[in-house]
């Protein structure tokens, strides 16, 4: 593998639902996360982030084991009714103290906080106003957002204002898989523009308080392949691309919804105010992107996309692992939307991780991962710019709909007694380092 260069960002990853646990500690308002995982029927075995990782009080452990992996960067989320329970006006001091503390702490140990604020868990309250199909919400998350740039305005290295929109809008309102869990495709598309309306609002407030470290968005995009060169092959391709990728990258970096995307053009355009698309296409000093596996897409009878099975292995995810698609894509994304330095935000996967004699051979998972850092090198050497990789995750964790059933983790976690054994990738990705910074 080529060497990567000593300036080189590698880091790990995680969200604060994920993780923190203490769902009702120092005065903590409950999220979207808290009502739909104690919704009957919603979370693999009635899971919920209650617990989690009870990385909130943990925080040091956590760290220490960050530092031992030897990374650059740490990835966390805020969680904003921690933060701001009632989703806006009165801030929660304790809130804020809690995320001065882990700051702090990664800044006492040489690690480079990056820091998403939204990761997906809306104050309850506000869905109770319609969430992300509320226009409101969006300015609400500017406040929150503004009130976390001037806290934490020491140290931390890198904003990111929105974690995967596409699965906030989606999975929340669309399909319904994700909290809130409604399932309306046009409140999706609604919702989508709620939400990249919020990131701009909030790039604007960045702006304003002229802060200097970078800030951009975080996608989840994918790359496609048709499965055939059959024109209607290659159609539904651009329509699967045009929901996943283009509906985010284009007003984001081009001012406009995609103009193919007729269907949903027609759905969004009551939302779309004048100056919104301004707004949305401010300039980012980055793109984050999570990346996992690709698509391979074949026309349905209507001439619709639909996903094909996958022609190699695959995670306990079911997601098929095919890392060429990561360099794919990054090739495209820098064609048709750069130029813009690049994150890999979130790359890993999930395997069903066994404990043997107080270790966890994760061989699988080792190899995800040296086989994604191949394709990204080589992007680099392709002169993509891509400037850091932060691996997902730091933790086993709460899997959102899949509950403590999928362990995505480096480090292996006991949720009955929180023990944090490091996994043979962990150790890899330590001694990996290592190497590197040799
Ligand atoms: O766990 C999630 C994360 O919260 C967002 N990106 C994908 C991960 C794996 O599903």
């Amino acid at each position: 593998m080529k060497k990567f260069s000593k300036d080189f960002i590698w880091g790990v990853a995680t969200a604060s639902y994920q993780i923190e646990g203490a769902f009702d500690k120092d005065g903590r308002g409950e999220s979207i996360w808290d009502r739909f995982s104690k919704t009957p029927g919603k979370v693999l075995k009635g899971h919920t982030g209650d617990v989690a990782c009870d990385h909130y009080h943990r925080y040091k452990e956590d760290i220490a084991l960050i530092k031992d992996l030897g990374v650059d960067s740490y990835r966390f989320s805020l969680a904003w009714p921690r933060i701001i329970p009632e989703g806006s006006g009165a801030v929660n001091q304790k809130g804020i103290d809690f995320y001065k503390r882990l700051i702090d702490e990664l800044l006492d140990q040489g690690i480079s906080p990056a820091v998403t604020v939204y990761h997906w868990d809306l104050p309850q309250v506000l869905e109770d106003k319609g969430g992300w199909l509320n226009r409101d919400t969006a300015k609400h998350l500017r406040d929150f957002a503004a009130v976390a740039f001037e806290e934490f305005n020491y140290g931390v290295d890198k904003w990111i204002t929105l974690n995967e929109p596409w699965c906030s809008a989606y999975l929340g309102y669309g399909s319904g898989e994700q909290a809130p869990g409604k399932k309306d495709f046009a409140a999706n598309i609604n919702a989508s523009h709620h939400l990249l309306l919020a990131h701009g609002l909030a790039l604007e407030a960045y702006r304003e308080l002229n802060l200097t470290e970078d800030i951009g968005i975080t996608f989840n995009l994918s790359h496609h392949y048709p499965v055939s060169d059959k024109p209607e092959d290659l159609d539904a391709t651009r329509i699967a691309d045009g929901l996943l990728n283009r509906w985010y990258l284009d007003p984001v970096f081009k001012g406009a919804y995609p103009a193919d995307m007729t269907e949903l053009i027609k759905l969004v355009e009551p939302f779309v105010k004048e100056g919104d698309l301004d707004l949305i296409s401010k300039p980012n000093d980055f793109l984050g992107i999570n990346m996992y596996s690709r698509n391979i897409v074949k026309a349905d009878e209507n001439g619709q996309p639909q996903s094909q099975p996958a022609v190699h292995p695959v995670t306990a995810m079911g997601w098929e692992i095919y890392p060429e698609s990561l360099y794919d894509l990054l090739v495209r994304v820098d064609k048709d939307y750069g130029p813009i330095p690049i994150y890999i935000t979130e790359n890993g996967a999930a395997f069903d991780d066994r404990v043997e004699n107080g270790k966890v051979h994760d061989a699988k998972r080792t190899d995800y991962l040296e086989r994604h850092f191949a394709q990204a090198a080589r992007a680099i050497e392709a002169g993509i710019p891509l400037k850091g990789y932060y691996v997902w995750s730091l933790l086993d964790n709460f899997e959102w709909a899949f509950g403590y059933e999928r362990r995505f983790g480096i480090i292996y976690v006991d949720f009955d007694t929180q023990e944090r054994i490091m996994k043979d990738s962990a150790i890899w990705y330590k001694q990996f380092l290592q190497e590197l910074k040799k």
